[in-house]
C-alpha cells in the first residue's frame, strides 16, 4: 500500500476516534452535571486507575499498558476540566520534576500554578485558589522531605493520590556539536547525579565550565537563549525551552525515584481493590516504657502491613518529644484499620487514604 492509501486510513480512524470522544465528552458532561447537583468532587484517582486497569487488561492490540495510561491521563484531564476546570498548585519552576509528576496526573490541558516553595502550594489549596497541590514527599537518595511532613501535620489539607516518577536527567544543547560546548548550566545535586556521564564526556574540565544554578529549569531556560551552552535538566524542561535533548538518562543510578503527593482540601477518595492509608500519631508522653511498641502491636494483631515510619520532634515545649507519620495497607474505614482509629481518636489524625502505587 502506498503512502497516500496509508494516511487516508490513519485519516479515517481519526475521523472515528475524534466522534468517539466527543460523544464519550457529551456522557463526561452529563456526569459533571450530576456531580454540580449532588455537590461531588471530581477527580476520582481510584475511578481513573480502575478505566485504565480494565483497558489494559482486555487489551489485545500493539499499545502497552503505559501507553493506554499517558493517553487516558490527558483523555481524563480533558474530561475534568469539562466537567469544572481545576487549577493545580506545584512546587514550580516550570519544569521542575515537581512540573513532570503534575502533568503525568493532570495532563497537558490543566491550568498550572508554578509555586516559589511547598508552603505557598499548600496555602494556595487552603485557600482554594488551586483546586489540588503538589508536592514532593520523599526520593529514594535523599529521603523525606521535612517541609511536606511538617505541613500535613500543620494543616488539615488531605492526601488526595501518590505519584512516583523515576527522576532522568537529560543533556540538552543547541550546540551542534559536543566540541562547540563552551559551558554546561545545572544544579549542584544533579551535577552529583550525573558524574559518571559528566567524567566520561568533559572529565578534565576547568571547574568554571560547570556553572551552578538555582534549578535545572533555569538551566534549560539559559542553555536555550545559548547556542554553546547545555544544561543537565528534566525532560519537559528542555521541552519547554526548546532545547534539543542529545542524551536522556544521563545519571549514575537507575534507581532515583521521587514521590509525590497530590494534596487537597476536604478530600474523601472511595475505596479501591489496593489503598493505602497515611496518619499522623501524636502518642501520649507519659515517659512509660513501650508506648510507641505497644502501639505498633496493635498494627500487628490487626493484620494490618506497615509501609513507613518516620519520627518528627515536636517545635512546642522543652522536652524532645516525637509524632509519627505512619503509613499502611488499607483504607481508612476498613474494620482493622477502624479499630485502631477509633480506640486512638484523640492520638492519630487521618491524611487520607489512596490508591497505592508502590
Ligand atoms: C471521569 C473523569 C474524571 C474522574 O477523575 C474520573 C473519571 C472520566 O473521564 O472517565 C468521569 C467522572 O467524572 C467519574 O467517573 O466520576
Amino acid at each position: 500500500m502506498s503512502l497516500e492509501e496509508l494516511r487516508n486510513q490513519i485519516d479515517s480512524l481519526d475521523n472515528q476516534m475524534l466522534e468517539i470522544l466527543n460523544k464519550r465528552m457529551e456522557v463526561v458532561k452529563h456526569v459533571g452535571e450530576l456531580k454540580k447537583s449532588t455537590q461531588t468532587v471530581i477527580y476520582r484517582p481510584e475511578r481513573e486507575k480502575q478505566i485504565v486497569d480494565r483497558l489494559a487488561s482486555m487489551n489485545k492490540g500493539l499499545l502497552n499498558r503505559a501507553a493506554i495510561e499517558a493517553i487516558y491521563l490527558e483523555i481524563f484531564a480533558v474530561s475534568r476540566n469539562l466537567e469544572l476546570p481545576e487549577r493545580i498548585a506545584y512546587l514550580g519552576p516550570e519544569g521542575s520534576f515537581t512540573h513532570q509528576a503534575a502533568e503525568s496526573r493532570f495532563g497537558a490541558m490543566s491550568d498550572y500554578l508554578a509555586l516559589p516553595n511547598i508552603r505557598s502550594v499548600f496555602e494556595s489549596v487552603d485557600t482554594g485558589r488551586a483546586r489540588f497541590g503538589v508536592v514532593p514527599i520523599e526520593n529514594n537518595l535523599e529521603g523525606i522531605v521535612k517541609e511536606t511532613i511538617d505541613l500535613l501535620n500543620e494543616t488539615d489539607l488531605k492526601i488526595v493520590a501518590e505519584v512516583v516518577i523515576s527522576v532522568h536527567f537529560t543533556f540538552a544543547t543547541k550546540a551542534d556539536k559536543l566540541s562547540d560546548i563552551k559551558r554546561i548550566y545545572s544544579k549542584d545535586i544533579a551535577f552529583g547525579q550525573c558524574e559518571k556521564f559528566l567524567n566520561d564526556y568533559f572529565g578534565g574540565k576547568e571547574d568554571d565550565f560547570f556553572v551552578q544554578v538555582d534549578s535545572t529549569s533555569k538551566a534549560a531556560k539559559l542553555a536555550g537563549q545559548e547556542t554553546d551552552s547545555a544544561a543537565i535538566c528534566s525532560h519537559i524542561a528542555a521541552k519547554l525551552f526548546d532545547v534539543p535533548i542529545l542524551f536522556d538518562n544521563i545519571q549514575d543510578s537507575a534507581q532515583n525515584r521521587t514521590r509525590f503527593f497530590i494534596i487537597g482540601k476536604d478530600f474523601i477518595n472511595q475505596k479501591s481493590e489496593n489503598d493505602k492509608t497515611t496518619i499522623i500519631a501524636r502518642l501520649p508522653e507519659d515517659g512509660k516504657p513501650g508506648t510507641l511498641v505497644r502501639f505498633l502491636q496493635e498494627f500487628e494483631s490487626q493484620g494490618i502491613n506497615l509501609l513507613k515510619i518516620e519520627s518528627r520532634p515536636v517545635k512546642e515545649g522543652e522536652q524532645f518529644n516525637f509524632w509519627f507519620l505512619m503509613e499502611f495497607d488499607g483504607y481508612f474505614l476498613d474494620e482493622s484499620v477502624q479499630k485502631i482509629m477509633s480506640k486512638h481518636t484523640s492520638e492519630i489524625k487521618w491524611l487520607g487514604s489512596y490508591v497505592k502505587m508502590v
